[in-house]
């Protein structure tokens, strides 16, 4: 008898203290981590051909799908973000523009309402703890803070940039913050966002989470991690910082950003957590050309040609999911629906996204006419919009004239967009615009 009860108090223990005592192996969904630059260039980084050697990612690249015809749902970083986390067009969402740290602007006060359903809330009800580290830029007022959106654990800043020394925004605010309090902490920015995933990722290992790592490098200030301190609170200073040499600090950004990647890789190996985590990198826009490159593409950040949009974007789930290079037409709208997919969510929301996990399980051919859709904040330099469908790209620029001048491009022979076919394709340009202009109708009557 005391033989059996030991044998059960044993047999208790083991399972208490084992890491799976919550989760079997086979039944446990899979943790996804999502790694997002900010003004990360098509032509910026290893695995694309671009001009700084990153090989965390180039490891993540030959580990996984690296997707050559990946989309921001916009060329900027608020409404970009927005579409992300609700799988929603932005303009649905009264986001259509970036969010500014002026309080004497508008949007100053606009942000994600509490209303809308964002991934981490689904994780999180589906058993998940969830966290981010890093930019949010979805909301400065305290009714918009990420705690109220899902995220058990927020450490990082809520504007769109500050100095990655002091941490302070454009306006000479303090801008780090704990959950929902100011709270300062020394460190080079992305090495303090790289730390908090990796403790992130030690302390939850026995358990699903979902990891929302939105990166502020290479966005501007430019400042490698041997730079100093720009900004001070309520200072005058240089947008972009006072680094004369800005390729180098650039270049250097990228690097720390992709030793945290490394640093993340190995925690997740450490932890044995290798085949039930998916990682997904990708940036929110293209790069400011001045600086960085979005090679071979036209146009930068801010923009709807194509260096605006198109960016660089890997995904890994070791032995689950093949690695190849795909020029599948997707987009970061796509990126909720397929990893609550991908972890056995049944998620019944309305999504503008596409579900790519059948394809990235079995190869299984999304539809083949799929769009779309662009359409810049009318406040910001570049005025226009953009559609694609196919290997049609159609762009309308208003930036220049008040008439717009409208371009149709073959992406398939002209991935640079170079050569107008508008006039030689007069029905595919009138049924491109009409979509264009039927999409925006829809969703601005929405919001
Ligand atoms: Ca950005």
């Amino acid at each position: 008898m005391f033989r059996h009860v030991f044998l059960a108090i044993a047999i208790l223990l083991f399972f208490l203290s084992s890491p799976l005592s919550l989760w079997a192996n086979a039944d446990r969904p899979p943790n996804v981590i999502l790694i997002m630059a900010d003004d990360l260039g098509y032509g910026d980084i290893s695995p694309y051909g671009g001009w700084v050697k990153t090989p965390h990612l180039e490891a993540l690249a030959k580990a996984g799908v690296q997707f050559m015809d990946f989309h921001a749902s916009a060329s900027v970083c608020s409404p970009t973000r927005a579409g992300l986390l609700t799988g929603l067009y932005q303009q649905r969402l009264g986001i259509p523009g970036v969010l500014y740290a002026n309080p004497t602007r508008p949007e100053h006060y606009a942000g994600l309402g509490t209303e809308q359903t964002t991934m981490a809330e689904v994780f999180r009800e589906h058993g998940y703890r969830t966290a981010l580290f890093g930019k949010w830029h979805l909301g400065y007022q305290a009714k918009h803070n990420p705690i109220l959106h899902g995220f058990d654990e927020f450490r990082g800043f809520v504007s769109g940039n500050v100095d990655y020394q002091s941490h302070i925004d454009l306006m000479g605010r303090e801008d780090w913050w704990r959950g929902k309090e100011k709270k300062k902490e020394a460190g080079y920015l992305t090495d303090l966002i790289s730390k908090h995933a990796v403790n992130f990722i030690e302390e939850n290992s026995t358990r699903p989470f979902f990891l929302y790592i939105p990166h502020h490098a290479p966005h501007l200030p430019f400042q490698g991690p041997n730079d100093p301190a720009d900004r001070m609170v309520g200072g005058k200073f240089p947008v972009a910082g006072t680094v004369q040499d800005r390729k180098r600090a650039y270049r250097e950004m990228i690097e720390s950003m992709d030793d945290g990647v490394g640093l993340i890789l190995e925690a997740v190996k450490k932890n044995r957590l290798e085949q039930q985590t998916i990682i997904w990198f990708f940036s929110d826009n293209g790069a400011l050309s001045f600086v960085g490159s979005n090679a071979p593409l036209r146009g930068e950040k801010g923009e709807d040609w194509e260096g605006g949009h198109r960016v660089p974007s890997i995904l890994s789930w070791s032995t689950r999911i093949a690695p190849r290079k795909t020029n599948i037409l997707s987009s970061t709208l796509d990126v909720m629906p397929t990893v609550l997919n991908l972890a056995g969510i049944d998620y019944a929301g309305k999504t503008d996204g596409m579900d790519l996990s059948s394809f990235l399980l079995h190869g299984r051919t999304p539809e083949k006419n799929r769009k779309l859709f662009w359409w810049g904040d009318q406040k910001q330099a570049w005025k226009g919009a953009a559609m694609r469908e196919g290997p049609y790209k159609l762009v309308v620029d208003q930036s220049q004239n008040q008439r717009p001048n409208i371009y149709l491009f073959d992406l398939e022979e002209d991935l640079g967009e170079q050569h107008n076919i508008a006039k030689e394709n007069p029905k595919k340009l009138k049924s491109m615009l009409s979509d264009l202009s039927g999409w925006h109708q829809e969703v601005m009557r929405s919001k």
